[in-house]
């Protein structure tokens, strides 16, 4: 790609597709103004004459730098989906400071709700030895458990009394990044001849930091250690410093630690933020405008760094593959093409990726106080749960610890709890892909009311209350924070709570309980074919799932008001989160049908 390629030959590239379509996304425009034959002829260097003064020279070279990173295009295949367990799991998501008192123990002594619930395999965030900086996201022993959760016996007793169950375990690596206090970054910061100063990112610079990029986590990316005078990269917390992946030797050390937990019996990983592992060699700096655009500066250098596929192969390959482990990576930025070339099944790199793109709609930050419009779900399901019919496979969420809830982002003053947490389960276990709930999910839990920073402990949400005081008063920022902090996600279960709703058969618990016995008992649920119907219809998201002769129709009004029902006559009505099923859809309605062949809505 060069500043003489064309807008629909940058659009006919993986990345250019996605970093295209995410425009027209958040601009709200339609894919044929790409196409079309006006602007599909348009040059980049064309652009760039048009918009002089305002995207500079920087902005297309970092443009033409990303999009040249990609040799490869995603192979379309249209082939049946291949069985694999992680299709047909529900998995289950625990952040252990907040699921259970006791740590480990406490969630072995939940095994049997989850199973009584139908959950199939578990995430377990970090329980690792932790200054808990980011909440054991910064790793200071990866072969130790954090004393406050228990011990490696009760590790093994966990792994034990999940297997016995039938159910799976699957853990969190994070190796984008260590805590500060890793044996292998103090001994690289004492000594610059230590073998493990090549682990991290340490540079040498006399005016200030050695480039523009930004943390996540607010502020500069660099700390500068006075007596050693160096500066070392750090794109979240100034306590959680990257790790170099170009160094063979921290590569080997990372594949041992998966080895050794795969060998305990853990059954897979989630990786962490995996797709920020290879960073752009010399470590260029950061444009201007992409760093406004997307929040943060240098993004563009590490989010789909030039080595990243080979390193996933490479740890596919010494570390997973011998085991027949499971890998899910976190993948924050990534689109639909992307995702396509780091998870289709021949890449032989990630098994599955979380992608964040319905998270938020067009135009909106997580920290932004606004009400989610469903009908913005609709488009982003359109657009990525059939992306890949053949190769690919989806993962399916709404809630993780590092997002507020998504029922108070579509319904803030809880009007609709009931009926919506209803709804978003039964998008969850009928739509194509791998359902992962969220601890709390199957209750329906909402937003905490917090009234004060002082209730606020995230280290995310604390470093962007700092810097926003600088420009405005803190009722301001504290609303900020309030919209989007991860304290909303991490706060304790109550077991009072959801035992009460184990009891009752009318309970969102026992919806949920429900459905993915219904999703156990149906391959067509599971593998079938997902035909989107009504795609202009902005308040009602309907489609059928079929595999062979079993057909089922769902359909779900995205809206607080009511509205007629689009089901086909003489359709089985199996589910729904009301009473009765009349022609209309009362609000945040959701109801399954299964259809027999001859009345498929067409
Ligand atoms: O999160 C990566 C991250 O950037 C998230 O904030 C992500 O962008 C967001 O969820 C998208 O909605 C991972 C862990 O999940 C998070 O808890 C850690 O704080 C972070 O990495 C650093 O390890």
């Amino acid at each position: 790609m060069t500043l003489n390629s064309k807008f629909r030959d940058i659009y006919a590239h993986p990345v250019g597709r996605d970093i295209l379509d995410k425009l027209l996304v958040q601009t709200g425009k339609p894919a044929w103004l790409i196409n079309n034959g006006i602007i599909g002829n348009v040059t980049l260097g064309a652009v760039q004459r048009l918009t002089r003064g305002w995207l500079t020279p920087s902005f297309f070279e970092a443009l033409l730098a990303l999009l040249n990173i990609e040799p490869d295009a995603p192979d379309a295949n249209n082939a049946a989906a291949t069985p694999a367990w992680w299709k047909e799991a529900v998995f289950y998501q625990i952040y252990p400071r907040s699921f259970a008192p006791n740590g480990l123990r406490g969630i072995i002594a939940k095994l049997d709700y989850l199973r009584d619930l139908g959950v199939d395999a578990i995430w377990l965030s970090p329980v690792y030895d932790s200054p808990n900086d980011d909440n054991g996201y910064d790793i200071r022993d990866y072969y130790k458990i954090l004393p406050e959760f228990g011990t490696m016996d009760d590790m093994d007793a966990l792994i034990a009394g999940l297997h016995e169950r039938g159910m799976k375990l699957v853990m969190d690596l994070v190796v984008n990044h260590t805590s500060d206090e890793h044996p292998w970054f103090q001994a690289a910061l004492r000594d610059e001849h230590s073998p493990y100063r090549d682990f991290y990112f340490f540079r040498v610079s006399d005016n200030g930091p050695p480039n523009n990029w930004t943390s996540l986590f607010s502020g500069s990316a660099w700390n500068y250690y006075q007596e050693q005078k160096v500066w070392a990269l750090h794109l979240f917390s100034k306590k959680q410093m990257d790790l170099n992946w170009e160094c063979p030797a921290l590569r080997e050390e990372i594949y041992k630690i998966v080895r050794w937990w795969l060998n305990k019996g853990v059954d897979g990983f989630r990786l962490d933020v995996i797709n920020f592992i290879s960073k752009t060699e010399g470590l260029p700096k950061g444009d201007s405008f992409v760093g406004t655009l997307m929040g943060y500066t240098g993004i563009e250098r590490y989010f789909y760094g030039p080595r990243l596929h080979e390193y996933l192969k490479e740890l596919r390959a010494r570390a997973f593959e011998p085991y027949k482990a499971f890998s899910v990576g976190e993948t924050p930025g990534i689109g639909v093409q992307m995702g396509r070339l780091l998870s289709d099944s021949y890449r032989r790199e990630l098994d599955l990726i979380f992608s964040f793109d319905h998270l938020e709609t067009p135009g909106h930050s997580r920290f932004d106080d606004y009400r989610y419009d469903l009908s913005y779900l609709k488009r982003i399901y359109q657009t990525h749960l059939n992306a890949d019919r053949g190769h690919g496979w989806n993962t399916l969420f709404f809630n993780n610890h590092d997002n507020p809830k998504f029922l108070s982002k579509v319904d803030p003053e809880g009007a609709y709890v009931q009926p919506l947490a209803r709804l978003l389960a039964i998008l969850q276990l009928t739509l194509r892909g791998t359902p992962f709930l969220y601890q709390g999910d199957e209750a329906g839990t909402q937003n905490q009311p917090f009234t004060s920073i002082d209730e606020i402990h995230d280290v995310e949400s604390l470093g962007l209350y700092a810097e926003l005081i600088k420009t405005m008063p803190p009722n301001k920022a504290f609303k900020r924070i309030l919209a989007g902090t991860r304290d909303h996600a991490r706060t304790p279960l109550c077991w009072e709570e959801l035992e009460r709703q184990r009891g009752d058969p009318a309970s969102v618990r026992q919806f949920y309980r429900n459905l993915i016995a219904l999703r156990r008992s149906s391959k067509a649920l599971i593998y079938g074919e997902l035909v989107f119907l009504r795609p202009k219809d902005k308040t009602l998201l309907s489609y059928t799932r079929t595999l062979a002769d079993e057909c089922f129709y769902i359909e779900a009004n995205l809206s607080p008001t009511t509205r007629r029902s689009a089901a086909p006559c003489g359709a089985e009505l199996l589910f729904g989160n009301y009473a009765g099923s009349p022609s209309t859809l009362r609000p945040y309605e959701a109801r399954i049908y299964r259809i027999n062949k001859l009345s498929k809505p067409m």
